[in-house]
């Protein structure tokens, strides 16, 4: 067969864009699914990626496509995680290759990758806000085109969901969010919303009532438009007064389903009718997350994210050698040691395994709460918990803690109470992409009045500032970044609680440059400037700057230079020069920071070249500056 005729039995090869799918009878849709799963299966084994959570949306990526005119139609993916298939369907089938990779598809759903890709994502429960102004304009442009949010159960917990929910319900626009209810968060899902969830898809006499209700969505034209109006109301009325409304109904909306999110034929015929009704809608789709590969149906927390793997042996946690041990290993480890203390409670929203409590949470299930995805709250809950005396530790990504900088400074801060931030993922993280680095929790917290800034470099020093900020009278926050955590880099000790390091002195300070580095900085700050004349020093501390330390190593230097792994407009060599030259301290001096763009995804190695970061890019710009500070003579590389 010539190469360029497609296989007819290859049905994926017959799609670049969904309206070559639409073009399909609807009897092939099932065999596309089964494609589309296989492929992607294969797909993520060999780059790594979310794997269960798009498994699980396979046949209700390939209906909602069917039925909606997409990309004029819009779909809001919520989180963005689960949107392979969906990019598999709109013509990015050959470039899953690249997923995650440098200059490849990003493993969220991006408005500069496709225009099928009508938001952009990566944290969750966006999605009905979004979608709810995709609608509304719509409607104020006399444009008649869908708008649909796709999200999850998990991502329904947060706050924002619920904000979106409350204005659709009043304003009543062409707006249809899919529910799609997987049971699972990252782990299993939490909280009241979840038992309301399990009530309607468990209740036979909402599921008789709603029955009554799918039919009527069958019926067209003016006769069923009365019926439906009249029986529809009876039916709600029935539901009021057996008290089985959802809470969807309750908030304006019409709740249809719940129904089998695997069964295509069903879906197709529903969102099929959905797609004519006008108003909030809420289809209620049910289905497993892992869906078709039994490792992660098994183990769906564990396939949530995973690396490369063989899917004919299915996935195992193979680790050649003894694996370096993580910073958030370190923290975890912290922690156990810690969990004799009965004031001591955790909170995380809904980041149980990657935060590292799992262990905690296992032996001290009482002192240790998954909120659900719900950053705000999880800080003031802490607050609360503060304001009664215990000891909480949030334990956050820094990109999810964006999400709760209000809290922190209004509810615990001005409050000056006692929560210690275990702060993950500080700085880039690589595959995840821009919507995941932790570019500014140092530029924000740097600006609010009792927050300390602790800024560990080796574990001992984050076990240093986790047990003082455990014990101390102010909020203290902990960052460290992904990755491996050296044990202990050495060097001077400090003078004083919040005191500097001198990790590693110059020979002759005044024919050297003096490198002020931060946290995970510090590592990379003594590999770069091993055969350097250079001081490399280790804040420890961003907030407070231990300023007796600091003067006289500025004044001893010819030059100084900041490292840090955190925003560079607001960083705090931003405050270190500004705070020095107030002070009359005038020195050759140079920021080395987070660029003011956003970095894509790649390697973390390849995130932090990009930002001039990594260790040759230090060496460079080192090099660089004490040719301009120094005799040339003295500067040997
Ligand atoms: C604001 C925010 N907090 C945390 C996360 C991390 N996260 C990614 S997916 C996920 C679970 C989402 O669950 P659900 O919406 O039910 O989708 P599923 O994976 O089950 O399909 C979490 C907590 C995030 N992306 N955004």
């Amino acid at each position: 067969m010539p190469t360029n005729t497609p296989d007819p039995t290859d049905l994926l090869s017959l799609i670049e864009l969904p309206e070559d799918l639409r073009r399909m009878p609807k009897r092939q849709l099932v065999n596309v699914a089964a494609q589309l799963r296989a492929q992607l299966i294969d797909s993520v084994a060999q780059t790594g990626g979310h794997l269960a959570a798009n498994l699980g949306v396979i046949e209700l990526t390939v209906a909602l496509h069917y039925i909606f005119n997409t990309p004029d139609d819009r779909l809001v993916w919520d989180v963005g995680h689960q949107a392979y298939g969906h990019k598999m369907l709109t013509g990015r089938r050959a470039a899953m290759a690249n997923l995650r990779m440098r200059d490849g598809l990003s493993g969220f759903t991006r408005r500069s990758e496709s225009a099928f890709d009508a938001f952009g994502a990566g944290h969750s429960s966006t999605s009905i806000s979004a979608a709810l102004g995709m609608a509304v304009a719509a409607q104020l442009r006399g444009e008649s085109r869908r708008a649909v949010a796709i999200i999850g159960d998990g991502a329904l917990t947060a706050g924002q969901a619920f904000e979106a929910l409350n204005h659709a319900g009043e304003l009543q626009s062409d707006l249809l969010v899919v529910l799609n209810d997987n049971e699972m968060s990252i782990s299993r899902n939490v909280g009241a919303l979840t038992d309301h969830l399990t009530r309607l898809r468990s209740n036979p006499m909402i599921n008789r009532l709603r029955q009554g209700g799918q039919t009527l969505l069958a019926h067209g034209g003016p006769l069923g438009e009365l019926l439906n109006t009249t029986r529809v109301g009876l039916r709600d009325g029935v539901k009021h007064m057996l008290g089985v409304t959802s809470l969807f109904e309750e908030l304006g909306f019409q709740y249809f389903g719940p129904i089998d999110g695997h069964d295509l034929p069903a879906l197709v015929d529903t969102l099929q009718n959905l797609r004519e009704q006008t108003g909030p809608r809420l289809l209620h789709v049910v289905t497993q997350k892992g869906k078709g590969f039994n490792a992660a149906e098994r183990d769906p927390v564990r396939y949530h994210g995973v690396g490369k793997f063989d899917p004919k042996i299915e996935p195992k946690p193979t680790i050649a050698g003894t694996p370096a041990k993580t910073w958030t290993q370190a923290f975890s480890d912290w922690l156990t040691h810690q969990a004799e203390n009965p004031e001591i409670v955790v909170i995380t929203p809904a980041m149980i395994e990657g935060s590292g409590l799992a262990d905690f949470a296992q032996r001290h299930p009482t002192r240790c709460f998954d909120v659900g995805i719900a950053e705000q709250h999880a800080v003031t809950f802490a607050g609360g918990l503060a304001a009664e005396g215990l000891r909480p530790v949030v334990a956050i990504y820094s990109t999810f803690l964006q999400r709760a900088w209000d809290q922190v400074i209004h509810d615990i801060a001005l409050q000056n109470l006692p929560v210690l931030f275990a702060v993950d993922r500080a700085g880039l993280v690589g595959p995840d992409g821009a919507t995941h680095a932790g570019s500014f929790d140092l530029a924000f917290g740097q600006a609010v009045p009792n927050l300390r800034l602790a800024v560990p470099a080796d574990e001992h020093e984050l076990k240093t500032a986790l047990d003082l900020g455990i014990r101390f009278d102010t909020p203290v926050l902990v960052r460290y970044p992904r990755g491996d955590c050296p044990a202990d880099l050495g060097g001077e000790p400090p003078a004083t609680p919040f005191g500097l390091r001198v990790r590693r002195p110059a020979e002759t300070p005044n024919q050297s440059l003096l490198i002020v580095a931060l946290g995970s900085k510090v590592r990379a700050a003594l590999q770069a400037s091993e055969n350097l004349p250079a001081t490399v020093v280790d804040l420890r501390w961003a907030k407070p700057i231990d300023w007796d330390a600091l003067t006289p190593l500025i004044r001893a230097h010819a030059g100084w230079m900041i490292v840090e792994e955190g925003s560079k407009l607001g960083g705090i060599g931003a405050t270190l020069i500004a705070t020095a030259a107030e002070h009359g301290l005038y020195r050759p001096v140079q920021h080395l920071a987070l660029p003011d763009f956003f970095i894509e995804h790649g390697t973390r190695g390849e995130c932090l070249a990009d930002g001039g970061l990594d260790v040759d890019g230090l060496h460079s710009r080192m090099s660089d500056f004490l040719r301009q500070i120094l005799p040339a003579s003295s500067v040997s590389q």
